[in-house]
């Protein structure tokens, strides 16, 4: 009973909103955050999911992340309103190897711009592309990502799902971020080692492998 955990306060609590295309890993992303796991095998998600995970903050802040997994396919739909809807964080996620999944990120903040338009504070944007273990089939240009965060005041960040590549990173950052607590950079790269998969993660370029030559957006 005396420890100092029985002192703590409780947990803050943020919902972040993680949206994007069908298909650019946003499931794989929570999971990979929440679970620690990935899965190859595409299983699309009808609505939504909800993920629960509790990190620890400098200064021993304890914060428990809500992640709304939200379906590619409701955009357009009615529903999207609704889960948008009191986010203190917002993650724009497309996968680097298809431009598709960058250009429409644009209805997707539309929407969130929208919903948020009338709200006292707004909600912090990540715009996060995934799949840097797919480097070499990359067709949306860092140049392209970097001014579409400097253009629109989101903050940056590349990920995999598949090898956890800076993944804890970006969900450590963007709670941070929200509740104005400055990461130093050993705090960074302590998570990075923390989290990063024994034995599945090859840096780019992989040895051997020839650059394959794809069309850009
Ligand atoms: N190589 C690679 N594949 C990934 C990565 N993230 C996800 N995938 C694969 O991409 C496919 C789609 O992933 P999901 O996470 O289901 O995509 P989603 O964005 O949730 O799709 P919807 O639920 O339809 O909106 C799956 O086959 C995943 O295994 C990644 O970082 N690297
Ligand atoms: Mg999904």
């Amino acid at each position: 009973m005396s420890d100092s955990e029985e002192e703590e306060g409780p947990d803050r609590q943020l919902k972040l909103v993680v949206l994007g295309d069908g298909t650019c890993g946003k499931t794989s992303l929570a999971t990979r955050f929440a679970q620690e796991t990935f899965g190859k095998q595409y299983k699309q998600t009808i609505g939504l999911d909800f993920f629960l995970k509790r990190i620890i903050l400098p200064g021993n802040l304890n914060v428990t992340l809500q992640v709304w997994d939200v379906g590619g396919q409701t955009i357009g739909g009615k529903m999207l309103d609704k889960y948008i809807y009191g986010a203190q964080g917002i993650l724009l996620v497309y996968d680097i190897t298809n431009c598709q999944s960058f250009e429409n990120l644009e209805d997707w903040y539309n929407v969130v711009k929208k919903v948020t338009e009338e709200s006292e504070t707004q909600p912090l944007v990540a715009l996060v592309g995934n799949k840097i273990d797919l480097e070499h089939m990359r067709t949306v240009k860092v140049d392209k990502h970097q001014r579409f965060c400097q253009e629109n005041n989101f903050s940056s960040h590349f990920v995999s799902a598949k090898t956890g590549d800076s993944v804890f990173l970006c969900f450590q950052r963007i709670a941070a971020d929200i509740l104005g607590i400055k990461l130093n950079k050993a705090e960074m790269e302590q998570s990075q080692q923390n989290h990063k998969m024994e034995g599945d993660h090859v840096p780019w370029p992989h040895q051997g492998e020839v650059q394959q030559l794809s069309l850009n957006c």
